[in-house]
């Protein structure tokens, strides 16, 4: 059987400064490789393929199987896709986010799909693809469902089992990460779940229980990156790297005595920082945190159950940066409980812990949040432009409460940007910090990016 998985082409052709490989549908490729299918990843997105190409290449490949990842913002150029492909192959498969959350649904969104994979999907796809290769039933494989049934999700993976991503199945030098200097990046992820519970996030594929990998099991997969594929850049997308102070440390120490050289970025929580371990992460090569901010507004952390104050948040910036770490900041502006001038302390506050970058989104209710119930229940919810320089969605789930207009939330996202971005300090520092000539250029991208998109507003 001939398998091939695909990332589908952008909805339109333009700029991205973030193209990262699609970890999930390597560690699907990976299984299947590993049990000896004829399968590869078209990373279609990352070729900047126009959706005319992508119909030749599929005419001329014609696959049994055709598999295909997607999240809820772009289902869109992912339904495209499976039409297009409907045409040329006999199966067609959904997994991802968005089939996790809205199960049989996907049949009425897009009727030519004919099974989805629900929640992690490394063994649902061995047993599928095998049952419809050898002719075996599938009606009981656990995670799978069609238009006529729906299985329930498969128990939690002891992800320590699963290979390591079979990296040679990517374009590695098409993907790059302006944030990080140097080339190939790769993603990574050393632990699946997050106990927090964010009334913003969706956690239906991994759920809430940490299930972090040994770091035996991490260091294998780096030897391999490093000395393998040459990679010189990691982003560790684990919802939550830095959750077990322990496993971080001696994570660093084994990097540390291996010499490895590579940089990378992680995703931390603001009321879980230490200094020691931030100072050990940097010695380790860790150059960028993300910490989710959110607000500066008690009102706004605790409707969206942060579990974080505005104390921790500072002490938390302060310390990433006094270990020599630069940030992220990601910013939520548009909550119901929040006022127009309570979203500018928010503003301040940005301006106040100096990320190195901010992304300032407009909160967004997606399917199956405790926010989407919440602004459904109140009559709330709508979907209007309120992207960000970023965001590639057509439309985005806004909550407007009786604090928000449309045009207001366009107004305060656009002063957002304004405040943080447009200004000689943080120019100022952003020239000063670059240091090599893929930066200049993704820089004066992204910043002509910001210009264009506020022109448009
Ligand atoms: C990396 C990432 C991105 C990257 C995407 C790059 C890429 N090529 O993957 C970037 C930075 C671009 C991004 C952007 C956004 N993201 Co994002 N992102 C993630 C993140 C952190 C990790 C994804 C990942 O690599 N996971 C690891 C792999 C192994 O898991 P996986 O992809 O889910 O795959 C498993 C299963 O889903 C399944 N599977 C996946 N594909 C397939 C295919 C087949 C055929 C099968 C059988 C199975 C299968 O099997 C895999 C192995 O178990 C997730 C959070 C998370 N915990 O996953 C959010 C997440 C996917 N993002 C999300 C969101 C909301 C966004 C943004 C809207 C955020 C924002 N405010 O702007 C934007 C949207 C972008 C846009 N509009 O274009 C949501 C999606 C919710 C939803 N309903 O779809 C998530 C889940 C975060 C969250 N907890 O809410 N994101
Ligand atoms: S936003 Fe981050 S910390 Fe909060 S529940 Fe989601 S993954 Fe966990």
């Amino acid at each position: 059987m001939k398998i091939i998985l695909i990332n589908p082409p952008a909805r339109e052709k333009e700029y991205n400064s973030i193209v990262v490989p699609p970890l999930g549908l390597l560690y699907i490729g990976t299984v299947l490789k590993q049990a000896g299918f004829n399968v590869k990843i078209k990373d279609a997105f990352a070729e900047g393929m126009t959706w005319e190409n992508f119909t030749g290449y599929i005419r001329n490949e014609r696959p049994d199987i055709i598999g295909i990842g997607g999240m809820s913002p772009v289902i869109d150029t992912v339904f495209k896709a499976v039409k297009i492909a409907r045409l040329y192959t006999k199966y067609i498969i959904l997994g991802g986010p968005h089939v996790s959350l809205y199960k049989q649904k996907i049949f009425t969104q897009c009727p030519e799909i004919d099974f989805g994979v629900i929640g992690e999907g490394e063994e649902t796809i061995l047993e599928l693809v095998k049952a419809l290769n050898y002719g075996y039933p599938i009606e009981n494989i656990a995670g799978v469902i069609t238009k006529s049934f729906q299985n329930n999700f498969r128990k939690f993976i002891d992800i320590n089992t699963l290979p390591y991503p079979d990296r040679s199945m990517l374009p590695y030098h098409l993907y790059r990460y302006p944030l990080l200097k140097h080339q190939p990046v790769t993603t990574f992820f050393s632990s699946r779940g997050c106990p927090y519970h964010c009334t913003f996030c969706d956690k239906s594929t991994f759920g809430s229980i940490w299930r972090p990998r040994s770091c035996e099991n991490v260091m294998g997969e780096i030897d391999i990156i490093i000395n393998c594929y040459k990679i010189r850049s990691i982003i560790f997308y684990d919802d939550l790297f830095t959750l077990n102070k322990d496993r971080v440390i001696k994570i660093c120490e084994e990097i540390i005595k291996k010499k490895y050289k590579f940089e990378w970025k992680c995703e931390g929580r603001v009321n879980i920082v230490d200094f020691e371990v931030l100072k050990l992460m940097k010695r380790a090569g860790c150059i960028m945190i993300a910490y989710g901010v959110e607000s500066a507004n008690e009102s706004g952390l605790s409707y969206l159950n942060k579990k974080t104050n505005v104390n921790q948040i500072i002490e938390a910036f302060n310390l990433t940066h006094r270990a020599g770490i630069k940030t992220t900041g990601y910013f939520i502006l548009g909550i119901p409980v929040e006022t127009y001038e309570d979203e500018l302390k928010t503003i301040e506050l940005a301006k106040k812990i100096k990320p190195t970058y901010a992304q300032f989104s407009i909160l967004s209710p997606y399917y199956g949040t405790k926010i989407y119930e919440d602004a459904v229940n109140n009559g709330w919810y709508r979907e209007v432009d309120a992207k960000n320089p970023v965001d590639k969605d057509l439309k985005r789930p806004v909550i407007l409460s009786p604090n928000w207009t449309e045009k207001k939330l366009q107004d305060i996202l656009k002063t957002a940007y304004q405040k943080f971005y447009l200004t000689i300090p943080y120019i100022y520092r952003q020239i000063l910090s670059i240091r090599n000539f893929t930066q200049i250029t993704s820089y004066i991208k992204e910043f002509l990016n910001i210009i264009k998109w506020m022109k448009v507003k």
